[in-house]
């Protein structure tokens, strides 16, 4: 039967999956809707047939017609309901960061394994964006050889009030460090943020942009180019060097218009824009799993692996230096 989902955080993200479930995708509704501002969450459930408003995410996930959940609430609120969730045996969709730093994702990890199955997927959402898709079939398919470099260009048009510079890692540059493991399917060992003089766009104090460099475990170069003011729209773009050839994604000439001397196109604005085939192509592909009671998709190892670099990547930016990445063995739950 349809799938009751009960959506914790009702902010921009979480209020764009009700939107995606209610009315996108199949196979699932939303039957609650939690948020510690009661107000809000009232008024999302009022405009949904069958769904309920609640504060406590302990006491949506109690309720006969919820059978899984979307945590979209802010990254340090996301151990906390993983783990009441574990306890509850639901399946979960959660929105990265899986959790802000490696210890926490640990705990997340060591409580998953001893459920002795998976029941998380992570929203690393460019995973089922087309283009990405594309790049992706095409290095596994071996033709231009070994991937040496990936150049990223990860553009956001204004920060948000209160974005910090370790927020430039920890909640934008952290989809270049999933792409990164997804594409090359390599670990990361080392991370250098490097910081030129800021953009005068950017809010006093905000080290913005950033560039950034990963080694991996695989002998690659992966830059990141991180603007979050770039004043003029939203863009990700890739660039993968090969052995015996060049690919590269994020060119946005959807549209391109030529009249009275001129050329040129649109640039969009943010990501829910740029991304929102992918966003329904990860819910979707999560809703279906889930009825089959599978867990597909980026895991609860990807969620520590990603934390753990971004712990890493916070110390580079703070302290101006290199700095490596320490990772358990990977447990063969996730292998
Ligand atoms: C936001 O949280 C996202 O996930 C977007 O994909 C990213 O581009 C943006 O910088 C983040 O703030």
């Amino acid at each position: 039967g349809t799938l009751g989902v009960a959506v914790i955080g009702t902010g921009r993200m979480g209020a764009d999956h009700v939107r995606r479930i209610d009315q996108v995708i199949s196979g699932a509704r939303v039957s609650a809707v939690v948020d510690l501002d009661a107000e809000r969450a009232k008024r999302l459930a009022d405009g949904i047939e069958g769904c309920t408003a609640h504060t406590d995410a302990a006491a949506a996930m109690a309720a006969d017609d919820v059978d899984a959940l979307v945590i979209a609430s802010p990254g340090p609120a996301h151990e906390e309901a993983l783990l009441t969730a574990f306890a509850h045996d639901l399946p979960v969709l959660c929105e990265k960061p899986l959790t802000p730093d490696a210890a926490s994702a640990l705990r997340v990890l060591e409580a998953e394994q001893r459920l002795g199955r998976r029941r998380v997927q992570v929203g690393f959402m460019r995973r089922y964006d087309a283009e990405y898709m594309k790049l992706k079939a095409l290095l596994d398919g071996g033709s231009l050889g070994r991937p040496l470099m990936l150049h990223n260009r990860h553009r956001n048009a204004s920060s948000p009030p209160g974005f910090t510079s370790a927020n430039l890692i920890n909640d934008s540059v952290v989809h270049e460090m999933d792409v990164t493991r997804w594409l090359l399917d390599q670990e990361i060992t080392a991370v250098t943020v490097l910081r030129p003089r800021p953009s005068s766009n950017a809010p006093e104090g905000l080290a913005d942009p950033q560039f950034v460099v990963f080694e991996t475990d695989g002998g690659a170069l992966v830059d990141v180019e991180m603007s979050v003011n770039t004043g003029f729209g939203y863009q990700v773009k890739a660039e993968a060097v090969c052995e015996r050839g060049t690919a590269r994604i994020g060119e946005e000439q959807s549209l391109v218009t030529e009249t009275a001397g001129r050329w040129g196109g649109t640039i969009v604005q943010d990501f829910t824009e740029r991304f929102a085939d992918a966003y329904d192509r990860e819910v979707q592909a999560w809703v279906d799993a889930t009825r089959r009671g599978e867990v597909t998709g980026p895991s609860v190892w990807d969620g520590y692996a990603a934390a753990a670099v971004c712990e890493a990547g916070v110390r580079s930016l703070t302290e101006g230096v290199r700095v490596e990445v320490e990772l358990i063995e990977r447990p063969a739950l996730y292998r």
